[in-house]
């Protein structure tokens, strides 16, 4: 459908009068949100009934991508880019005396999720419709996202996030949809006439899962995908059976709130049966409509793939199998052999912590048929591969053991593909956290490099840049972001040099003004930007960046006159409430904020900024500002990470160890193009052998890390005594968990690498140039078709499209 301007305002001026009763130049930029959000949706409602009317009708194959959290941000802008209407709305909008960006400032972002894993799920979705490949997200609609940051003495405080409070536009709930999920109570199986065994349930409660589905523009491509996103009610049926308000309360705050950590939740009640809700609703629902496809069940792998994000959607396993086997009467071995080709897993993390495990009463009290489920999948397992394997290594691996129910060990088991998000971390999986399950099932191991949403982390959020690669290489790479490439043929070129810098000079000012607006810290433009911007924990080792620029404070302290190169350090990071040590040292990077940026001998030299509550817009805001991409954890415990890619895409520069993608960027970029430092993977790991890791040797031989630690405990750093002590005891007492003394001497080395660089005008240019140009690699776009082609086996809808047409 073609939209023109006219057509456009003419909309907007009539659905306001219908829904406000007032004319456009009386609007507020709230209701004018609410209105555009309205008529867009009508550009492509078309569409999205047409792409679930063909996926049904050509029987194509689905993919299904379970994740127990979303974070898509704000959706007008990327809806309107998407859909080519950008410019159109824009000028339209204008000329009828109106900002876009100031309407899109109304959106409240959508924070479903806590960071890369819930990022990373989002950006798939973008890119599975802009791939035109056939894909639902399925998930949990909370009423309230992720907490809202505020710094409150330095001390980071959390508020709640109201974010449906206006409404929420892009929705539609779908009450026919509804599907019923039981928990609770106890279950036996009883025996029919024909020697079948039917669950019989006592006690169990009914709740009423209702889905909201917002729908997932594709790129220009007439695909309009499905995000599927899952709410308690309770249903008619139950009415009486509650009859208190707690006891409506608790049922209902089943889809309440999300969690707000991003690696643990012991044993949480309600975090059991959010992970039951979720996935009992979205696989019953989609086996409804796999029946309405005719065909037989044994068949399913053909029609659907099942994605489970992390091990949060696990009990997709029992789940399936509990459907096929109680409601469909197949055998244990049929329901077992689709279930297991029908499932995929993908694991995020190393880190011993999240590996989630639910104690096996509590998963007996909640859920009594999964957990008969899964000890059958259990007892199987150990029956079947004990013949080839020693005992040892079934015992490590069997799904129940220790009285905890192991969902990592679950979804390995009842799937046929496991992968990790780079490279290192996949080794690390099949050769060390997983091992014992590559030996059994090496086939099952495969490697997916994470990636990003161009559109979003460049087109949309960076118009400076993306008008200069336009002008440069024309707009091929908008489709294709492998096209970027062609930008190499200018690394000589001096005037697109000098642009390429223009830009991101543009975007720091923007930051800078940004900064001034709401933390009243006043940062020149002309200073390095050096971004570390990800959830704060200690394997991140923010610590580290910390402990360098205290370095650089005391070596202007020393030296008065010292000259250097203007920095402005630049922090985003929420911390998990209940986390202490990730609090203790936003507190303290706080208190050396005002330490630093207060002190008249610092002359403008340093600054430290913290912004409040680090989420997918205010990423928008920084990454094209940033000149410096941190990405300093220990090597081997950040299994990809995101934000690397995204500050490559926008031409900052990579300061990093040899962790996760960083690798991949570097292979990508070229080692003169990338700043490394730091002990290797290998070298981690022989400490880890040798067990003969010693921080205080380390303190006690280097002067320069004794006057820096010393700060935290002897008031130099202000209102820190208690949280000073503890990170210090950290370090000291407790042996330095993440090698930061180690690191800290090859760290500033590399800070100082990038000084020089920088002060190198034309190399800086060229190395951003070379990053902007080989970032394409790391597009989701890539990612998702190695998923579809490997692991989905689905096709892009395109090859049919085009043949109809
Ligand atoms: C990795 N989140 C990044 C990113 O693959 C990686 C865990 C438990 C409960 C809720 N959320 C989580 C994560 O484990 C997570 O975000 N992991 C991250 O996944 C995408 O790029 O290295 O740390």
């Amino acid at each position: 459908m073609k939209i023109t301007k006219k057509v456009f305002k003419e909309e907007m001026i009539q659905r306001l009068k219908e829904k406000y009763a007032m004319d456009i130049s009386d609007a507020t930029p709230q209701e004018l949100f609410h209105v555009l959000g309205s008529v867009v949706k009508t550009y492509y409602a078309d569409d999205w009934v047409q792409t679930w009317k063909d996926y049904l009708t050509e029987e194509t194959k689905q993919v299904y991508y379970f994740s127990i959290e979303f974070l898509p941000g704000k959706m007008l802008k990327s809806n309107l880019l998407n859909l080519g209407i950008l410019d159109t709305v824009r000028d339209g909008l204008t000329e009828l005396g109106f900002s876009l960006d100031d309407i899109v400032d109304q959106e409240k972002d959508m924070a479903l999720g806590n960071g890369g894993l819930g990022r990373l799920a989002s950006c798939f979705m973008d890119s599975i419709a802009s791939c035109g490949l056939p894909g639902n997200g399925n998930g949990i609609r909370y009423d309230y996202g992720l907490f809202k940051q505020r710094f409150v003495d330095g001390y980071q405080v959390e508020l709640p996030d109201e974010w449906l409070n206006n409404g929420n536009v892009w929705e539609v709930r779908k009450e026919s949809k509804a599907i019923d999920v039981r928990f609770g109570g106890d279950v036996y199986m009883m025996p029919l006439a024909d020697g079948r065994l039917k669950p019989v349930y006592e006690n169990s409660r009914l709740i009423k899962a209702v889905p909201y589905d917002t729908a997932m523009v594709g790129y220009q491509n007439d695909v309009v995908n499905t995000l599927r996103l899952w709410s308690v009610e309770i249903p008619a049926s139950e009415e009486s059976k509650y009859r208190s308000l707690e006891d409506r309360r608790e049922l209902e705050d089943l889809t309440a709130v999300l969690y707000p950590d991003d690696s643990n939740e012991r044993g949480r009640r309600i975090r059991l049966l959010q992970e039951y809700f979720f996935v009992s609703a979205g696989v019953q629902s989609i086996v409804r409509y796999f029946k309405k496809l005719n065909k037989p069940l044994t068949t399913m792998s053909q029609s659907i793939a099942i994605h489970i994000n992390d091990t949060h959607p696990a009990l997709c396993v029992p789940e399936m199998m509990r459907i096929l086997l109680d409601e469909c009467d197949l055998s244990w071995e049929q329901a077992w052999e689709i279930t297991v080709k029908v499932m995929s897993y993908t694991n995020h993390t190393i880190m011993s912590e999240a590996l989630e495990k639910w104690p096996i009463e509590l998963m007996q009290d909640l859920l009594p048929r999964m957990y008969q489920i899964i000890e059958e999948i259990d007892r199987r397992f150990v029956n079947q591969y004990r013949k080839y394997y020693e005992a040892d290594l079934i015992e490590r691996t069997r799904i129940i053991r220790n009285g905890q129910v192991h969902m990592a060990n679950l979804a390995i088991i009842g799937s046929h593909s496991t992968n990790g998000v780079a490279k290192l971390h996949t080794d690390l999986l099949k050769n060390v956290v997983l091992h014992d399950f590559y030996v059994i099932f090496p086939g099952r191991f495969n490697n997916k490099t994470n990636g990003i949403a161009e559109r979003r982390w460049l087109q949309l959020s960076n118009e400076p840049l993306a008008k200069l690669l336009d002008k440069t290489i024309k707009t091929s790479w908008r489709q294709k972001p492998n096209d970027l490439h062609l930008l190499q043929n200018f690394v000589e070129d001096d005037a697109v040099l000098s642009a390429i810098e223009e830009a991101k000079y543009k975007n720091k000012v923007a930051l800078a003004q940004y900064i001034k607006e709401t933390t009243d810290i006043v940062v020149s433009p002309n200073a390095i930007f050096d971004v570390q911007i990800k959830r704060l924990h200690a394997y991140k080792r923010q610590l580290l960046n910390l402990l360098h620029i205290l370095k650089l404070y005391f070596d202007i302290k020393a030296k008065p006159d010292l000259q250097m190169e203007p920095r402005v350090f630049i922090f985003g990071a929420k911390a998990a409430p209940s986390y202490s040590y990730a609090k203790a040292i936003i507190k303290t990077i706080n208190e050396t904020a005002q330490l630093i940026n207060n002190d008249p001998d610092v002359k403008d030299r340093l600054k430290i900024v913290f912004l409040e509550n680090y989420n997918v817009t205010l990423a928008e805001r920084i990454i094209p500002a940033a000149d410096v991409s941190e990405q300093i954890s220990l090597a081997s415990k950040e299994a990809s990470g995101t934000s690397n890619m995204k500050l490559m895409l926008n031409g900052a520069v990579t300061l990093a160890t040899l962790d996760g993608a960083n690798i991949e960027i570097r292979d990508a970029v070229g080692k003169e193009n990338i700043v490394i430092f730091g002990l290797t993977e290998e070298e981690v790991y022989a400490y880890y052998h040798a067990q003969n890791y010693n921080a205080l040797g380390i303190y006690e031989d280097s002067p320069t890390i004794q006057k820096v630690l010393n700060a935290f405990i002897d008031g130099t750093i202000p209102n820190i005594q208690f949280e000073g002590q503890e990170i210090f005891d950290s370090l000291i007492k407790y042996n330095d968990e993440f090698f930061v003394l180690r690191d800290f001497d090859s760290y500033c080395l590399a800070q100082k690498r990038i000084e020089e660089l920088y002060q190198d005008k034309r190399r800086w240019q060229q190395i951003s140039l070379i990053n902007i140009a080989n970032a394409g690699k790391f597009s989701a776009d890539h990612t998702v078709e190695r998923y579809a082609e490997d692991i989905w086996q689905i096709e892009p809808v395109f090859a049919h499209k085009e043949l109809t047409r």
